[in-house]
């Protein structure tokens, strides 16, 4: 088993996709080991994404992912991390396959619906800076 850390990001929310998004998370065969709606401000959101500080976006970015709540999320699963970057499909929508919930929900390559960790190490990062070992069934 594996844990991996997920973002219906504030597009998605917006739109009020959450309930779709999240049916599609069960239908998958992951386990929500623990599930909060946060409204991040630019200093948190700066930090999440503090390994992308020097890239061109990183601005727009952080904006963006402080601009309204989003569902924070610890999946569970079998190989967790690699199969959640396959439900979720490529970073730009317009490349990610059918089915994928990017290519479904995404609206462009910034505002594209969910996020999920890389990497074990990223994951284990991303799991704890949002959720303490407590709020993790
Ligand atoms: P992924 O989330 O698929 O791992 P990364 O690591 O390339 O993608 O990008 C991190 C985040 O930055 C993504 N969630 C994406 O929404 C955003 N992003 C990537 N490229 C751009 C871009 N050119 N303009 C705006 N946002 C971007």
């Amino acid at each position: 088993m594996e844990r991996t850390f997920a973002i219906i990001k504030p597009d998605a929310v917006e739109r009020r996709l959450a309930g779709r998004i999240l049916a599609r998370i069960d239908e998958a065969g992951f386990t929500v080991r623990a599930m909060r709606l946060q409204h991040l401000t630019k200093r948190e959101a700066e930090g999440f994404y503090a390994v992308h500080r020097e890239r061109p976006f990183f601005g727009e970015l952080t904006t963006f992912m402080s601009s309204g709540p989003c569902v924070l999320l610890a999946l569970e699963a079998p190989d967790a991390i690699r199969k959640w970057r396959e439900t979720m499909g490529a970073t730009d929508p317009k490349k990610a396959d059918p089915g994928t919930l990017r290519r479904d929900f995404g609206e462009s390559i910034g505002r594209n619906a969910t996020h999920g960790s890389d990497a074990p190490e990223t994951a284990t990062f991303e799991l704890g800076y949002f959720f303490r070992g407590m709020e993790m069934i």
